[in-house]
């Protein structure tokens, strides 16, 4: 059943999401949440990143740090948790080790070892298992009051199966390659299940109150081009498409559907006809290159300052500012734009630069 919340203060992203024209361009960034803000660390305290996750209380109180120190300059919150938490409900043991990133004690190495077979076989009840993300999400619509609209998220199933072979983070996608060229067929079974929970994972998440969601295909970078279209673009496909008739079944709207290909710029084309109503960009893109490539389809692009210009001047950030807005063609359009980095904020930038960032947007979109 859905639940009801308090009426939106702020609904701009949706309407941009719809591909409305909208008053100014919407703003959030991804990883607005972290290690950047000294109040994460202080809310966070010695506590194990993933208990953070699966405390609601904290959890909710993360994702608003942002939102209330950037109060009236950004138009969206993203609720905190990871992409990582698909593998852990599939019985997977991942651990986020301070200053290093996250680590599986035992990857997946091969079709064969025993392992393969059990994760494909397990019948994952995500409602269960990832129940802490939904509580997480209803209390944050209950503490945003309707300030901003919430995001939702999951990995994609590529980045998702790279986490699960690599074992973490990783430089050179070893396991990953072996495993799309030594064992492609058992690549895409696994590929198929993490697809089929990621359906159920999001409309869950909407059904606990998320109003938009963002598929984070971050490792897309390491595909090639037909590697994409065999091992990425299908199973992104697989969600736009199921994802909305899984709401219907639940008696829920469907929501705007967000894909984040980082490093993908080859497919941009594709994945503006893969049934999401935006595309996230990361800052390889020239936005006028990219409006270009949309075309008149009723998409709207989200990025894509190069998340580098942070650690610049502010005369720096003024002029990657004014590239998107003419890039994107603004004054003219007032539609088909989200502003956002080209990636997640990183660590280090101080607070005050990215507001000056947020407030170079204002200024310059300004109608
Ligand atoms: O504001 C927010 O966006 C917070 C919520 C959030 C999201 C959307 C977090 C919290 N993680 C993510 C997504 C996520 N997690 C992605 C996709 C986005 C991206 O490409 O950056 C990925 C790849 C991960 C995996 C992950 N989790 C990494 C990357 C490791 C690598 O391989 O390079 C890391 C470092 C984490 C930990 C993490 N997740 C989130 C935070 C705040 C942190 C840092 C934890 C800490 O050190 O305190």
């Amino acid at each position: 059943m859905a639940h009801s919340f308090e009426p939106m203060k702020n609904d701009l992203i949706i309407r941009a999401a719809w591909g409305q024209k909208v008053e100014r361009p919407p703003m959030w960034v991804m990883r607005q949440a972290g290690r950047y803000l000294p109040e994460y660390h202080e809310a966070k305290g010695s506590r194990d990143f993933f208990e953070c996750c699966r405390d609601p209380e904290v959890a909710s109180t993360l994702t608003l740090q942002p939102v209330e120190r950037f109060a009236g300059l950004i138009d969206a919150a993203i609720i905190f948790s990871d992409i990582l938490v698909i593998p852990q409900a599939m019985g997977m043991v991942v651990e986020m080790v301070d200053k290093k990133g996250p680590h599986f004690p035992n990857p997946l190495r091969s079709p064969d070892d025993g392992q393969y077979a059990e994760v494909l076989a397990r019948d994952v009840d995500v409602s269960k298992e990832l129940k802490y993300v939904y509580d997480a999400i209803t209390l944050t619509r209950k503490k945003l009051r309707g300030r901003v609209p919430l995001i939702g998220f999951c990995g994609a199933p590529w980045t998702l199966m790279c986490y699960m072979v690599e074992g973490g983070g990783t430089k050179l996608f070893i396991q990953s390659k072996t495993w799309i060229y030594k064992y492609p067929e058992e690549t895409k079974k696994m590929l198929q299940k993490i697809s089929e929970l990621c359906v159920e994972y999001l409309a869950l998440q909407v059904q606990a109150g998320a109003q938009l969601i963002q598929v984070f295909d971050s490792w897309a970078s390491e595909l090639s081009p037909a590697s994409f279209k065999e091992f990425a673009q299908p199973y992104l496909a697989y969600i736009s498409e199921n994802l909305p008739k899984r709401l219907k079944e639940l008696g829920l709207e469907p929501v705007p559907m967000i894909v984040f290909p980082k490093g993908a710029w080859y497919a941009l084309d594709a994945c503006c006809s893969l049934g999401y109503n935006v595309v996230g960009m990361d800052w390889l893109h020239d936005p006028a290159e990219a409006s270009k490539i949309r075309g008149d389809r009723p998409i709207t692009l989200q990025g894509n300052a190069d998340p580098g210009v942070l650690y610049g001047t502010r005369e720096s950030i003024s002029k990657v500012v004014k590239n998107l807005v003419e890039g994107f063609d603004w004054h003219n359009r007032q539609q088909g734009w989200i502003v956002n980095l080209g990636h997640g904020i990183t660590p280090f930038v101080n607070p005050d630069d990215l507001k000056y960032f947020f407030e170079e947007v204002h200024r310059q979109t300004k109608i």
